[in-house]
């Protein structure tokens, strides 16, 4: 029997029954995703419980109720954030899931004397933001919210750099686009967050919602954000008389917009835009969702106009979601320095998206329990915005008969002790200070390219030291001699002598290696940085206050709170006294803060980017020399870049530069200047 067939059995009080369900249980996961940017369900169930429900009310439209989600958008706006009013609604789109359904939509606007135009842009998988602009000044930046009330975010928006604070040109504007977080920028938020006990963001849309509705704008400065703009609510005053002409017209005015967009004149054009999107999908450095499809005329935009909550002019083809169906052979439980144990499942490899699966993060023990996954399960997998593996669901009809449910482990794989949740905390962790596993992890950390670089000192070395107990902490790797190291697998005089002079000249690394090295909880090279230049010994970080800390630029309470714990206990007293007994040095020795600042170097306040592959040496000491000199290194390049320097096969970002008309430089050129300033 078809759905409609099902449907059409119904008695009216059946489908107003069933209409009902649907729109409560949509309601809530409207609410999840859109309020609090933690969805329970997949996009794909959400969009197929919405699709039922228009089946229903089409059947039945006596059903139909003003609050219905297919006629209202709900109140997705939080209490905290001051209430905006737009004045010209924010409209959201329509969405089809099939060339079909697309052609139809198409074939309508043709049959009603439309001109076959059509701008194709990609559907960028972000939040909607609205930026009124007047005299070309910046003076309020929102949300959508219910598209006639959204939330004033303007000094969360100030922070990101794509978003011009002032236009080219003294205009009243108010500009519509997306505010996404870039593929990579959204990995890493998420290990951190796992890092840290908190839940991961389920998808870079999630997590850029969740980094705009931060009371503190500087948490939003962090989180790596950017914009694509597309839209205006008011085009009178601009030249554009198309969709197409607008975009170009939005780049002048200084607004990022994306340039992928191409005008079609049929079918086949859309057809065809869609499959190259869809292939390059993977490639692109920013989540997408979809294609969006707009009448390119602008004044047949405004003569078609909108129903009460859609264009009548524009319409989102969503992406089918791609998945593949594997078996849990395993789950492994990995213990991360900081502690926290997370379970991931070991799979049958599988094809997914482009890639080879075998393994995926099942994040923590309540998600573990919440999709009740079991070994010996047939899974289903999908790519959580596009990226990272994950399993949606088990399907309950290829269970085995004998199936256990999984039980979560209480005592650490790696040491044995209790494990704990702290806090309010999802994660699980190994609270036992001397646990093997994250004292390996810990030691891989300090040996690790930004932290005390010791070169060859790799996971598989480490755990042989503390299998045969030559190393227990980190302090005990200034005490190897040769004869220790001569007896790991696979160790030749060479290498025990490589690896001696490595860690020999790591003693003398400056402070904020060794800082970051040490692992404090919240500090990242930056801060480590920032605290040993602005303290200039340990024994002044050690006798610093929190309030102290605090004080340097950009440095949070967070951070200053967990330096001042971290040495308060008796074990980090002891391992700096013993680091220190071993020669290895106390002191902040690149240029101070005050030197910084008057620093006659040409990088002096310049915006960096470095791209490509550098030879004569990594991207971590570029970086730091950069950083020395005084410059900003950044990942993106944006018209506010200065220079880029660009090593071997680069790529997009040369491209972009060329564009933006950016001073670009080869290695060798950036090479002699370092030579020169040194
Ligand atoms: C939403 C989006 C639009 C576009 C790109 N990404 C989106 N998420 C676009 O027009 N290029 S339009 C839109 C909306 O109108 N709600």
């Amino acid at each position: 029997m078809s759905v409609n067939e099902a449907i059409s059995r119904l008695t009216e009080e059946q489908a107003n029954q069933e209409a009902q369900q649907l729109r409560t249980k949509l309601k809530q996961w409207a609410t999840e995703y859109y309020t609090y940017d933690n969805p329970s369900v997949e996009d794909s169930e959400y969009d197929a419980t919405y699709q039922q429900l228009v089946e229903l009310e089409t059947a039945f439209p006596t059903i139909i109720v003003p609050d219905s989600p297919t006629q209202a958008v709900g109140d997705n706006t939080l209490p905290e954030f001051t209430k905006v009013r737009h004045e010209f609604q924010m409209l959201s789109l329509g969405d089809v899931f099939s060339t079909t359904e697309l052609s139809e939509f198409i074939q309508r606007l043709i049959t009603q004397g439309v001109k076959p135009e059509f701008n194709c842009e990609l559907k960028i998988d972000g939040l909607a933001i609205s930026l009124r602009y007047e005299n070309g000044l910046l003076v309020q930046g929102s949300t959508r919210g219910n598209g006639q009330i959204g939330e004033d975010i303007t000094k969360n928006l100030k922070t990101i750099p794509s978003i011009p604070q002032k236009l080219t040109k003294p205009i009243d504007i108010e500009v519509r686009g997306e505010c996404y977080m870039p593929k990579s920028s959204f990995v890493k938020l998420n290990e951190q967050r796992q890092a840290d006990g908190l839940e991961p963001f389920a998808n870079p849309r999630n997590a850029a919602a969740g980094s705009l509705r931060q009371l503190d704008a500087k948490v939003t400065a962090k989180r790596k954000l950017s914009t694509f703009m597309y839209n205006v609510a008011d085009y009178s005053d601009l030249q554009a008389t198309t969709q197409s002409e607008l975009l170009a017209e939005l780049a002048t005015l200084g607004f990022q917009i994306n340039d992928t967009y191409a005008v079609v004149d049929d079918m086949d054009d859309i057809d065809a835009f869609i499959s190259k999107y869809q292939e390059q999908r993977d490639d692109l450095s920013y989540g997408i969702d979809g294609i969006v499809i707009k009448v390119n005329d602008l004044a047949t935009q405004m003569s078609l106009g909108n129903t009460v909550k859609v264009p009548r002019w524009a319409i989102a083809y969503k992406f089918p979601p791609e998945e593949a169906e594997t078996i849990v052979r395993d789950i492994e439980w990995t213990i991360g320095r900081t502690g926290v144990v997370t379970p991931t499942a070991i799979m049958d490899p599988v094809t997914l998206a482009g890639t080879t699966v075998a393994r995926a993060s099942l994040h923590n023990p309540d998600y573990l329990i919440q999709k009740d996954i079991r070994i010996g399960d047939t899974v289903k997998l999908h790519k959580a915005g596009d990226i990272i593996p994950e399993i949606s669901a088990y399907i309950a009809s290829k269970r085995p008969a004998d199936s256990q449910v999984y039980v979560i482990p209480d005592i650490c794989p790696s040491c044995g002790s209790e494990l704990v949740h702290l806090d309010e905390e999802v994660a699980l962790r190994c609270i036992n200070p001397k646990c093997p596993a994250q004292l390996t992890e810990g030691l891989a950390h300090f040996a690790s390219r930004d932290a005390m670089n010791i070169d060859g000192l790799g996971p598989k070395i480490i755990q042989q030291l503390f299998d045969k107990q030559l190393v227990n902490d980190v302090a005990g790797l200034y005490t190897l001699s040769f004869d220790n190291l001569i007896t790991l697998n696979k160790f030749g005089e060479k290498s025990a002598n490589n690896l001696l002079t490595a860690i020999n000249n790591s003693r003398s690394n400056s402070l904020e290696r060794l800082l970051y090295g040490l692992g404090i909880r919240h500090v990242g090279a930056k801060a480590a940085r920032l605290i040993a230049q602005h303290f200039g010994s340990m024994a002044a970080i050690m006798a610093a206050s929190a309030d102290e800390i605090a004080l340097i630029d950009t440095m949070g309470e967070v951070i200053a709170d967990s330096v001042v714990t971290y040495f308060k206990t008796i074990e980090a007293q002891a391992l700096i006294v013993a680091l220190d007994e071993v020669g290895v040095n106390m002191n902040y020795l690149g240029p101070t803060s005050a030197k910084l600042a008057a620093t006659d170097s040409s990088f002096n306040g310049k915006r960096v980017v470095l791209t490509g592959k550098l030879q004569a040496f990594s991207r971590a000491t570029a970086t730091e020399w950069l950083e020395n000199h005084g410059a900003q290194v950044s990942s993106s390049v944006s018209k506010k870049t200065d220079l880029v320097i660009a090593g071997a096969d680069a790529g997009s970002k040369y491209t972009k530069a060329q564009e933006l008309g950016i001073e670009i430089w080869d290695e060798s050129r950036f090479e002699a200047t370092m030579n020169s300033e040194e």
